[in-house]
């Protein structure tokens, strides 16, 4: 496989003025009738170049240049391209595929799920439904004519308006799509089967009227209407805060069961993984509702972010990606409680962005190079991508942002743009300088901050001492220092937010404040100051950067309590935890009497238990222990069993002493009632199923039998799984059988809930978990082919650290058997779920080599460019 390079970037030599597709279904021999207006760019000064489209599995009927057909010799084809060597500078070309969906088993393209036929095409899928110059700075508008059988497919959906329809004297009927946006090839969609409708409208700022359609199974009918008030709420949220409006008359999304990833964002016909669309109380999770708002929002903010102005090329992908990541959070901070969407972003940053940047896949947000694209839908394009942005708007206020936002937009309104062009408008929006700022575009890694802060009583004066740098990547051994904003506040002996000064302020003003740090050390002082702060910094998480500071736990323990920061409150706590766990760690390694956790620890987290003021969800966040995830990352060598050990001692000792506040809490909080949404009733759930989960570590049996009605009685599937959960862990107890069966029972026909049978399972924390995992896999239920039940076991599976990571290291063995035989099927889905397998170099000695052993093993055989790339750059 062939690396690609964004120093190799070359216009188009040809652009598309119109695509004419036409479309004659049948599940294992589609006819695609293509007709494309092209010519020669305008920047080829006439010289003519031959003209290369892409193409793949596909199986080639007839080509015609201007109406005269070509001979074989004419041109050439091989297994990824078709070349008309020199044609003329104008031309219509035509092009007859014939495809099989049915045996599709990528998805990617088209294929068929449930025997519903649909698309994916971003990034390169369109080459594999006719042969075309698929990148995404070739934009045309497209007219698309679908033929079918009525029976099997009354539905026949694509981009944009429809425009005629009706049924032939065969029997078979079409229909007529026109999107009058140009788009990249990226963006094409096509639905076809049996599906119903449901019907909404929205009018726009302007008055327009659009029509709103979820298309979905006539089994799924009851389980739209949630996605649809996300949507609505959206499409409001983005005109009042963007002043961005719809463009079509028609908004349609499409729920299908097979997909590779979340959704898709295809202009005006969205396709989604039926799991971010149902959704009822009884089967859906807070969780899973919450997943909704936020995909639902992000793929309808793509059409600005992305559709109107699309990518210039694939290197530019957090271009959309970043931005309109950075637009959901924003949206669904407006919807929730902003406070703990912030946690919650920040503790997934930190548990998949920050070891894929200290890893061996680490890349720049704008990547130099790839050799499968379809590997660079990360957590570093999307969620630092999302920071990087989220910088921007910290430093030129909201505001401003937003005016650069819509300069931007209105610029390259219709264009194929870069991160440069974004951040050029941003400059010129903000009037500020954004030389130093690029470099976030260009280096990969988490940068460190070191900050001693110095109190000098005699005059006043409170320094900050602040010192960056930034560990080498792949490719990168030396970094310039990043234009970091640290967003401060100092805090008084009472918790009050102190007035801040600096030295070059006249005269006090605020309590919060952005310190820009640019260079590799820098200093800042404030004066005034009447006594000994406390200092608060990188509140709201205000750069993606691992922060060092000599705190010391009274401190950690009293900003815990007092920060009027909740980003900071809970980050306190973090860093008090991290501490405590580590050290028990470090005991526990060199076989020293452990000393147990501290007792302003244990305090303090009784404090929080027993707050009653405070937003329930952030108490439930503060009451979590960091992830086993998030403790691995904090170590040189990591013993995850170890590392799992550790922490339940942790809890159990929690639980010890604070086992009646924790029932009291319970108590108060899991009262039944009408299944609802707002950010209360989530916080109440979340906290009480804290307490559950903590307390059924150690259960006796009354509390098994409250599980289990806590279980039985669920009025919500939030509700129900975490008992579940629960049970599931108790493993002396009968009862754990009893709802494993129960549950099956139960969902088994509703594919999302046996998805979650499956991971609850995979996610035990006891030590027959691995066999589990191992008899699971034969269940008649699992398979492969499904990329939602194999994400839900395996997926699951290597999430759960101490099992995956077994001493013996067959739990290595196991996924890589896995992988290597959705390979064959799915080459997308089993690079992705690979990553895990890249994380060997920081195990302790042992596990490194045995999970070396099997990444070498899988480097010697026949991988897909996915899953090549992925091996092996985890073992350079
Ligand atoms: N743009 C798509 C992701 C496509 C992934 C292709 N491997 C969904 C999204 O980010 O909205
Ligand atoms: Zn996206």
């Amino acid at each position: 496989p062939q690396t690609k390079y964004l120093k190799d970037y070359l216009t188009p030599a040809y652009l598309v003025d119109q695509v004419e597709l036409d479309f004659y279904l049948s599940p294992t021999a589609t006819q695609v009738a293509s007709t494309l207006a092209l010519r020669l760019n305008p920047d080829r000064n006439g010289v003519i170049e031959p003209l290369v489209l892409d193409g793949e599995h596909l199986q080639l009927v007839a080509v015609e240049v201007d109406g005269v057909s070509l001979e074989p010799a004419d041109y050439q084809c091989d297994d990824v391209s078709l070349t008309i060597p020199a044609p003329p500078a104008q031309l219509t070309v035509h092009i007859i595929t014939r495809i099989d969906p049915l045996n599709n088993t990528a998805l990617e393209g088209l294929y068929q799920s449930n025997g519903i036929f649909c698309t994916q095409c971003e990034p390169e899928g369109f080459r594999k439904i006719t042969y075309y110059p698929d990148r995404p700075d070739v934009l045309a508008p497209f007219r698309v004519r679908i033929e079918g059988e009525p029976a099997d497919c009354p539905v026949l959906l694509s981009n944009g308006n429809l425009v005629d329809q009706g049924v032939l004297d065969d029997g078979r009927h079409f229909a007529c799509w026109e999107d009058p946006f140009p788009k990249p090839s990226y963006l094409f969609a096509l639905v076809a089967g049996n599906l119903v409708c449901l019907e909404d409208h929205f009018i726009t700022l302007s008055e327009r009227r659009v029509l709103l359609q979820i298309f979905v199974e006539e089994r799924n009918r009851n389980d739209c209407d949630f996605a649809m008030e996300s949507l609505k709420k959206a499409m409001k949220w983005e005109e009042q805060v963007y002043g961005l409006e719809y463009d079509l008359d028609r908004y349609m999304i499409v729920a299908v069961d097979d997909f590779n990833m979340g959704a898709m964002e295809n202009k005006g016909l969205n396709v989604f993984n039926s799991k971010y669309v149902l959704a009822r109380p009884e089967t859906a999770t807070d969780n899973d509702y919450l997943g909704i708002e936020a995909v639902i929002a992000h793929e309808y903010f793509h059409n600005w972010t992305g559709n109107r102005v699309t990518c210039r090329d694939w290197f530019q992908l957090s271009l959309k990606e970043g931005l309109t990541v950075l637009r959901d959070q924003q949206f669904s901070a407006d919807m929730q409680s902003a406070a703990v969407k912030r946690i919650d972003d920040v503790a997934l940053l930190r548990q998949y962005q920050f070891p894929e940047d200290a890893g061996p896949m680490a890349h720049p947000v704008r990547p130099e190079s790839y050799v499968e694209i379809n590997n660079f839908y990360t957590t570093t394009i999307y969620n630092k991508g999302a920071e990087v942005i989220r910088m921007l708007e910290t430093l030129l206020g909201r505001e401003r942002f937003v005016e650069g936002v819509r300069l931007y937009l209105k610029r390259h309104d219709g264009q194929a743009a870069t991160c440069e062009d974004f951040v050029a408008a941003l400059e010129q929006a903000g009037e500020v300088d954004l030389t130093r700022f690029r470099r976030w575009y260009t280096q990969a890694g988490t940068p460190e901050v070191q900050v001693v802060c110095h109190y000098d009583c005699a005059t006043q004066t409170f320094t900050l001492d602040c010192q960056q740098s930034c560990p080498a990547t792949p490719g990168q051994p030396d970094k310039e220092p990043f234009h970091l904003p640290l967003v401060m506040g100092l805090l008084g002996h009472d918790g009050t937010d102190l007035a801040l000064q600096l030295a070059s302020d006249e005269a006090p003003g605020g309590t919060s404040r952005v310190l820009e740090l640019t260079q590799s050390r820098q200093q800042f002082s404030f004066v005034g100051v009447q006594e000994q702060p406390v200092l608060s910094l990188l509140r709201g998480f205000s750069a993606p950067v691992r922060l060092t500071m000599e705190d010391r736990p009274e401190d950690l323990a009293f900003r815990m309590a007092y920060d009027s920061d909740p980003f900071n409150r809970w980050e306190a706590g973090q860093q008090l935890s991290v501490a405590e766990l580590l050290q028990l760690y470090r005991q526990q390694l060199e076989g020293q009497l452990s000393t147990g956790l501290s007792q302003v620890f244990v305090d303090a987290w009784g404090v929080v238990l027993t707050d009653n003021e405070a937003d329930e969800s952030l108490l439930a966040r503060m009451l979590q222990l960091p992830s086993e995830q998030y403790l691995a990352d904090q170590l040189d060598e990591v013993d995850p069993q170890r590392i799992r050990a550790v922490r339940e001692q942790a809890l159990r000792h929690l639980l010890s002493v604070h086992r009646e506040k924790l029932l009291q809490c319970y108590d108060r909080y899991s009262s039944a009632g009408e299944y609802s949404l707002n950010p209360v009733a989530v916080g109440r759930r979340r906290l009480v199923h804290g307490c559950l989960s903590l307390l059924m570590l150690e259960p006796d049996e009354l509390l098994q039998d409250r599980c289990l009605r806590h279980y039985q009685q669920a009025g919500n599937m939030t509700d129900r799984l975490a008992a579940f959960a629960a049970l599931v862990d108790c493993r002396q107890s009968p009862l754990r059988d009893q709802v494993k069966e129960d549950f099956y029972r139960q969902w088994k026909h509703y594919p999302l809930l046996l998805d979650k049978w499956f991971s609850t399972l995979a996610s035990g924390r006891h030590e027959n978990t691995f066999f589990e995992i191992e008899r699971l896999l034969l269940h008649p239920d699992f398979t492969l082919s499904n990329p939602n039940r194999a994400r839900s076991l395996l997926g699951a599976f290597a999430q759960n650290l101490a099992v995956f990571h077994r001493q013996d290291g067959n739990g290595y063995r196991l996924l890589t058997e896995q992988i290597r035989r959705l390979d064959k099927r799915n080459p997308q889905v089993a690079a992705r779920m690979a990553t895990p397998l890249t994380r060997w170099k920081r195990l302790e000695p042992q596990r490194r080599a045995l999970l070396r052993e099997e990444l070498v093993a899988l480097q010697q055989e026949n991988l897909s460019r996915d899953l090549y790339e992925i091996v092996n750059k985890s073992l350079v």
